[in-house]
């Protein structure tokens, strides 16, 4: 007879993932909903200030939304709260008491987890046996006092020695912790980053997604909502081809079907709304989509059903292209469905793509120069994206230089002006190649870098293909770029 073994400990670690620790701060209950609904697995209610009966109140609560979310919920410190409240597990600092002793109150079905600071403790953590450490500071933090930090080094020295996952801890956000991932961390816990942030949901969002970076190939999943281009160099057929040559997965909903070619766009038949939204609903009550990438719109019907789709699902990862007119002029999106586009889809989207006539009509700005962008990407940030990239292209420099705002900082980045008449499919590649980047678990400024090498390969390889403006060179482009 056959049996089926499953080996737990490899295929089903008992934490992985965005590892939530509660902070003192007001509107906690909130600010944690927020969080969960980004992607958190792990919660652990840590509190340090408090009376009992508090803790007991507010422990149930968390709870609550723990099993609203169906993740785990951890107590810190405290073994009697921990089963007064019949936690998931209790977590342990090297102060707190003994592993032994909490597996003898709590049972084998729990969790505990230990703090540790160095290989010894965590070895002894383990043979004590926990279920996994926490592990740090890997970097300098506010949020506690920490004797020293370890770095990712020090992370993948104890990764090599040990057999249980390790939670890495301290100073960890969104741009640091590729490294910790990298390092063999199975679950990364943070404080400030996700709770002090302005949208707690979406800073948890950014962090999960990290963890696309180690999962198999195809690597993530875009939707793609656009057009389809009959040339196949732009719309969806550019977008499939970019997503999937980067090693993504690709799907997609169309907008409107497009009779095109290198040489222009003859004919448009819109989908109607029922039908596009029957389309985003097959593919996200299905399969997990990590980013929507967004296109031609065409209607503002459809604009408006894309917005309501992208908050039912509650979509964050959403790359906005806000595709306008086709190169030769031919309007692609209705004069109503751009307010549509900037009531609505601006402020869902967390990444804005705009050349510098699509930032013109969005802010109604005149924009000439470097300074005219920046001012373009404040007004576009105000108008609540979260972050936006203004493509320089159409000013007429030696340099093309896309300005990236993040609503603090500005990231320039710079590339050659490629002479050729061979652009068909630009705007729409540059966004899915953010778009796949971002599902592979690269932070934001490093997807653009991405992005924008992969673009100007693509220009630079492209052939005179048909007889008018040639298609971008999709696969020479992604030749020898997906490494691992
Ligand atoms: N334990 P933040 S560092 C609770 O090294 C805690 O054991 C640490 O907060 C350890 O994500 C830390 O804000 C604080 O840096 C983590």
């Amino acid at each position: 007879m056959l049996k089926l073994v499953v080996n737990h400990s490899a295929d089903d670690p008992c934490v992985s993932g965005l590892y939530l620790i509660t902070d003192q701060e007001e509107r906690l209950v909130e600010r944690v909903r927020s969080a969960l609904s980004g992607g958190v697995r792990v919660l652990q209610y840590r509190d340090k200030l408090r009376g009992l009966q508090d803790r007991l109140t507010l422990g149930r609560e968390l709870k609550l939304l723990c099993a609203e979310f169906q993740i785990k919920f951890i107590v810190n410190d405290d073994l009697f709260l921990a089963q007064a409240l019949d936690a998931d597990g209790v977590h342990l600092g090297q102060e707190d008491g003994n592993p032994v002793a909490a597996r003898a109150a709590l049972g084998p079905g729990k969790l505990i987890g230990v703090s540790t600071h160095s290989l010894e403790e965590a070895l002894a953590a383990q043979a004590a046996g926990a279920d996994y450490v926490g592990f740090g500071a890997i970097y300098p933090t506010a949020s506690k006092d920490v004797p020293q930090t370890r770095g990712p080094e020090g992370l993948a020295l104890l990764k090599g020695e040990l057999q249980i996952p390790v939670v890495a801890i301290g100073g960890i956000t969104r741009d640091n912790a590729c490294a910790v991932i990298d390092a063999g961390a199975g679950a990364v816990a943070v404080i400030s980053s996700v709770l002090s942030a302005r949208f707690p949901g979406l800073a948890a969002t950014e962090i999960s997604l990290l963890f696309n970076r180690i999962a198999p190939r195809p690597r993530g999943a875009v939707l793609t909502v656009a057009g389809s281009d009959s040339g196949g160099g732009a719309g969806i057929q550019g977008d499939l081809k970019t997503i999937t040559l980067l090693g993504s997965y690709g799907a997609s909903a169309i907008t409107a079907l497009t009779a095109q070619n290198t040489v222009g766009v003859s004919s448009i038949q819109p989908v109607s709304p029922e039908f596009l939204g029957a389309q985003i609903d097959a593919v996200l009550s299905d399969i997990p989509i990590d980013v929507v990438k967004v296109g031609m719109l065409f209607s503002p019907e459809n604009a408006a059903l894309l917005s309501e789709k992208l908050l039912h699902y509650g979509i964050r990862m959403v790359v906005l292209d806000p595709v306008m007119s086709s190169k030769g002029g031919l309007a692609l999106l209705e004069d109503e469905a751009l307010s549509v586009l900037k009531k609505r889809l601006v402020p869902l989207s967390y990444l804005v793509t705009p050349n510098v006539p699509e930032a013109e009509r969005l802010t109604g700005l005149a924009i000439a120069d470097a300074a005219g962008m920046e001012l373009a990407a404040r007004a576009l940030h105000l108008m609540g994206a979260k972050n936006v990239l203004v493509k320089g292209g159409h000013l007429h420099e030696g340099m093309v230089t896309d300005l990236l705002f993040d609503g603090s900082n500005f990231t320039r980045f710079t590339a050659p002006r490629v002479l050729t008449r061979n652009t068909h499919g630009t705007g729409c590649t540059l966004a899915s190649a953010i778009a796949s980047f971002l599902a592979q678990g690269e932070p934001l400024p490093g997807a653009v870098v991405r992005a924008k090498l992969f673009i100007t390969r693509a220009i630079k390889f492209a052939q005179p293909l048909g007889k008018g403006h040639g298609p971008v060179n999709h696969f020479l482009a992604a030749k020898d770029q997906t490494e691992r």
